[in-house]
Order: C-alpha cells, then structure tokens, then sequence
C-alpha cells in the first residue's frame, strides 16, 4: 500500500515536472503514458513473488485481476490463531492475492455469514477454519452452486458429501491427542496405583477438540490406571483454562496430570496452578498442544512437561492450493501438516527459533 502512493507520487511529480517542462512546446497528453508502461511491467508470474510492484499494475490494468480469496477465520482465541492468522495474511500478499480476511469471533453464525458474503461478492476461492465440525452442508451447498471452489484449513467438517470442498489442509487432530496419551502411557508405565487426569478440551463440538480427545482415550486405555476424573471446556482461551482449573482444584484434591488441549489453556492453569500453592510440572504433571512461544517457554521452565507440536503457518500451503484449484489441478482431498513434539528439554532447545 505504502509503495503504492510512493510510486504514484513520484510518477505524479515526475508528470508535473513534464508537463511544465514541455508547457512552452505543449504536446505532452498527461499522466496516461507512465502508469501505463509501469503497469505492464510485473509479468502474472512475478506478481507471485515477495515484491509490491504488483499492486499498481492491477489497479491500473483491471484485465489483470487479482485472485481474490475470502478466508473466514474462527476468531483470535489463541496464540495458535494469532501465528496462523499472520501466516494467511502474509502469504496471501506474498502470492498476489486479494485477501477477504474475517474474523468470526468463535462463533458458526458469523462463519457462515462471511462465507454467504463472500459468495455474494463472487471471490475466486473460499477458504475456512471451520469453528465446529456440523452444520454446515446447506452454505456449502451454496458456494458449489455458485461455482465457487471451498478449501478447508486448519479444521475438518463432517458433511458425508466431501465434494462440498476441495481439500482439507491441517493437522491430524487424532494424532496429537495419541502423541499426548503415548507420553502419558510412558511416563506411568510402572504404576500401581490409579493416576488422576484433568482435562481442558478446546471449543465443544471443535475436530480439534473432538479429537485430541478421541486418541488421547484410545492410547491411554490401554492402562487401566489412568483415569481422567474431570473434563470440561476451556474454550482454547487462557482466561477460561485458568477458570475452570480453578474450579477442578477445588473439585479434586488429588489431581496428578493435566491434559490441555492447547497451550493456552494449559498456561491458564498454570496460574490457577500455582495461585493454589502447587507447582506446575511437579505436583501437577502438564501435557498440552500447540508449541507456540509461550507454551515453549513455560516447558522449558519445566512448567509444562510435553508439548504435542500443531503447526499454525499454513499459509503457504493454503496459497499454492488455491492456485492448484484455479489452474483446475488435480489436489489431494487431504493435505496434513508434519510436526513434532517437544518434552522440557527439547523445548528449551527448540525455543531460541521458534517462528510463533
Ligand atoms: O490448537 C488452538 C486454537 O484449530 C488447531 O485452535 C487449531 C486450534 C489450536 O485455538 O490453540
């Protein structure tokens, strides 16, 4: 944008000084000619790279469209949305695209508001993060009618009919909550006697949550000493983990693991943690998911024990799909994120390079 009204600006004065040069021979035609040659220099294909030249030639040469992309974000409930919504956002300029960013504060009304605007304003591509898994087969519906291609990031959706979207692009929320439960299942292999689980689930009705929750139960089944004895929502939010570990500390006397479905919520309860006179990581074994700086940092004070990684920098990827779906490209109806995890130590290597 900045480049934009420089470059213009600097065209604006140089055509000024033109104009009152050839005032006396008088057969300059104005501003026509510059903007013109300026617009023609970035090619489609270097509009694509990291450089703002390509602004000033779409706005001037409307033949060149820019790809608009509506993207209907679930909120900025976490660290995780924060790193991901900057990630979308950079790579979307970096791209070329015109982005129609909103932001759908958790809830699914707003989701599906966005996304019947975007069909009505006829972008190219929708894109999403579906706040929970149901409902949401009549506004897709829509967006095929209208003819306008769906990817799905970061969170699945549970319509039978999956040509309702092109792909799926995230983690493999199952996974994580298997990563979780293996650590757990590791760590209390010798136990004789029960060991009390707390859980934090993220947004009720949310794939992450439904399945963070699914394999974190199936692998820690397979000891019949864990036991989770409570399990609520903390909404993926700081504020509500801190809440409701409150209100499970008062519960239950005897607490011995914390599973939190992000680390959000888990530094939340760190708080709830200590403020009760207990030490997180100690008297309180934590697990989380996420990895982001914060969460890091507090399992590198050995606060938090085992950090299960979900990468939020989808941008990227989100990008050279909607182009794939433009190009009419052949993609896989499932693109999963690769990542890792992180126990205290690991984390406090980890952390100098974190990205998010
Ligand atoms: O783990 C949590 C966020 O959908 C993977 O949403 C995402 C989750 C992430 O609020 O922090």
């Amino acid at each position: 944008m900045k480049m934009f009204g420089k470059k213009w600006g600097v065209l604006a004065a140089l055509i000024a000084l033109m104009l009152a040069v050839a005032a006396c021979g008088g057969k300059n035609e104005g501003a026509s000619p510059s903007p013109s040659e300026s617009s023609k220099a970035p090619a489609a294909s270097e509009s694509a790279k990291p450089s703002e030249s390509a602004k000033p030639s779409e706005s001037a040469k409307p033949a060149d469209k820019k790809v608009v992309l509506g993207f209907a974000q679930v909120g900025a409930e976490s660290a995780w949305r924060t790193a991901n919504t900057k990630s979308i956002q950079e790579s979307a300029a970096q791209a070329g695209f015109e982005l129609k960013f909103s932001d759908a504060q958790q809830k699914q009304e707003n989701q599906i508001k966005a996304i019947r605007s975007f069909i009505q304003q006829k972008v190219d591509v929708i894109a999403f993060s579906p706040v929970v898994e149901s409902g949401w087969d009549t506004v897709l519906k829509e967006a095929k009618d209208a003819g306008i291609p769906v990817i799905l990031t970061d969170r699945a959706v549970d319509s039978k009919d999956t040509s309702l979207y092109r792909t799926f692009l995230g983690s493999d929320f199952v996974e994580e909550g298997r990563k979780a439960g293996q650590w757990l299942v590791d760590q209390y292999k010798d136990a004789s006697e029960d060991v009390n689980i707390v859980e934090l689930q993220g947004t009720t009705g949310s794939a992450p949550a439904n399945d963070r929750m699914a394999g974190f139960q199936e692998v820690i089944k397979t000891n019949p000493h864990l036991k989770i004895i409570a399990s609520q929502t903390g909404e993926f939010t700081r504020a509500k983990g801190k809440e409701v570990m409150q209100a499970f500390l008062q519960a239950h006397k005897d607490i011995d693991v914390l599973y939190a479905h992000n680390d959000d919520m888990a530094l939340g309860a760190i708080q709830a943690i200590e403020a009760a006179g207990l030490k997180p990581g100690t008297d309180i074994k934590i697990i989380s998911v996420d990895a982001v700086k914060d969460g890091m940092q507090a399992a590198s004070e050995g606060k938090i024990n085992f950090i299960v990684e979900c990468n939020p920098l989808l941008g990227p990827q989100l990008m050279e799909a909607v182009n794939a779906v433009l190009e009419g490209k052949e993609i896989p109806q499932r693109i999963v994120t690769k990542e890792g995890t992180f126990t205290s130590e690991q984390a406090k290597e980890a952390l100098p390079t974190r990205q998010y």
